[in-house]
């Protein structure tokens, strides 16, 4: 069947038109919610601590708890079915992650990572990517800072193709 090609603010304001859908995966304040807005061309200026896997977006977000703390690792696979391309997210100033080793390799989605933060002094891209390709993730890997606008676009451009892909 052909896959109905679909834009942008389509997919945001009608909620029939959600063909499919980004799964947002990584630690406490990584930013995956203003990440997220910033997609949605929303203001990314400031965002409430994520407390439960939030449906409403163009991308599914999840709680960072749900992958520092094994036991609520679970509900991330379950929510997965819902997502056709995973995206990890990467603090570009955090030395530590939260994947396990090769953890994305477990789900059969498309794993894309995405670092960060970059505005940050201390952001550190070359660390990120280790991090992020040690935990499995084998998509591209785009470097963003959603605070300032920077690589967004190129983002959204990519995930908007994928409709025309998957
Ligand atoms: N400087 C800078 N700060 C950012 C960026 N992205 C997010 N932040 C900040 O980082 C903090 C955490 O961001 P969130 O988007 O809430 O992080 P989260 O991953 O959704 O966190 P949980 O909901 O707890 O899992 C907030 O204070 C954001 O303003 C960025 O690109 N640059
Ligand atoms: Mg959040």
């Amino acid at each position: 069947m052909m896959q109905q090609k679909v834009v942008f603010n389509d997919m945001v304001t009608m909620s029939e038109s959600k063909p499919w859908r980004f799964m947002l995966v990584g630690s406490i304040g990584a930013g995956k919610t203003t990440l997220l807005k910033a997609l949605e061309s929303k203001n990314p200026g400031s965002v409430c601590k994520t407390q439960m896997i939030d449906y409403s977006g163009w991308g599914i977000d999840t709680p960072g708890e749900f992958v520092e703390l094994g036991h609520l690792r679970r509900a991330l696979i379950s929510t997965s079915f819902d997502a056709q391309i995973l995206v990890a997210v990467q603090d570009a100033t955090r030395k530590d992650s939260f994947f396990p080793p090769n953890y994305f390799l477990i789900f059969p989605q498309h794993t894309i990572g995405v670092i960060t933060k970059l505005d940050r002094p201390h952001a550190d891209i070359e660390h990120a990517k280790l991090l992020l390709r040690r935990a499995g993730v084998t998509g591209e890997i785009f470097c963003v800072s959603a605070l300032t606008g920077l690589g967004i676009s190129e983002l959204r451009d990519y995930l908007l193709n994928q409709n025309s892909m998957l």
